[in-house]
């Protein structure tokens, strides 16, 4: 059965910035996944907080928080057939450093922190923060 799966992709500041969103959706795109939403947004403390609630008592949260809410990110929603794996493998690891090369974060990213992109982990972790992001009447069907 063909699973179609959404899942949220954040642009992160400085890859905004630089004006690398169009080539990052545009990557996004030939993997075969279409963009049922996106737009430019300012996270508040609130929101980071949420969106990245998991990581409460990591060391590198409040760093993180302050990262995501000093400028304009760009969030969208993407689907698909495996949108999240497919996503996660054309992002590249969480440290641009050892992402491997051609990935989002090796090309665009500038360290562990501040590197490029965010895309959901699962199928579940998507459709929450998803919900995070959107209304409902701003997603076109995919
Ligand atoms: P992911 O974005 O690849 O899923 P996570 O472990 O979920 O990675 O971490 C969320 C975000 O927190 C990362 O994208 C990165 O911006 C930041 N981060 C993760 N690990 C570290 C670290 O060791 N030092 C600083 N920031 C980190
Ligand atoms: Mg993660």
């Amino acid at each position: 059965m063909l699973e179609i799966e959404r899942s949220l992709v954040l642009i992160k500041p400085d890859a905004v910035r630089n004006g690398q969103s169009d080539e990052i959706i545009s990557r996004l795109k030939k993997l075969g996944l279409k963009m049922a939403a996106r737009k430019t947004l300012r996270m508040d403390r609130a929101l980071a907080e949420k969106h990245y609630a998991v990581h409460k008592e990591k060391p590198f949260f409040k760093e993180l928080v302050e990262y995501m809410t000093s400028a304009p990110i760009v969030a969208a929603v993407f689907g698909g057939e495996k949108a999240v794996a497919k996503i996660r493998q054309a992002m590249g690891a969480t440290d641009p450093a050892k992402a491997e090369a051609g990935t989002i974060r090796a090309d665009f990213g500038l360290n562990v922190t501040r590197n490029a992109v965010h895309g959901s982990d699962s199928v579940e972790t998507a459709e929450k923060e998803i919900s995070l992001f959107f209304t409902g009447d701003e997603i076109a069907a995919t």
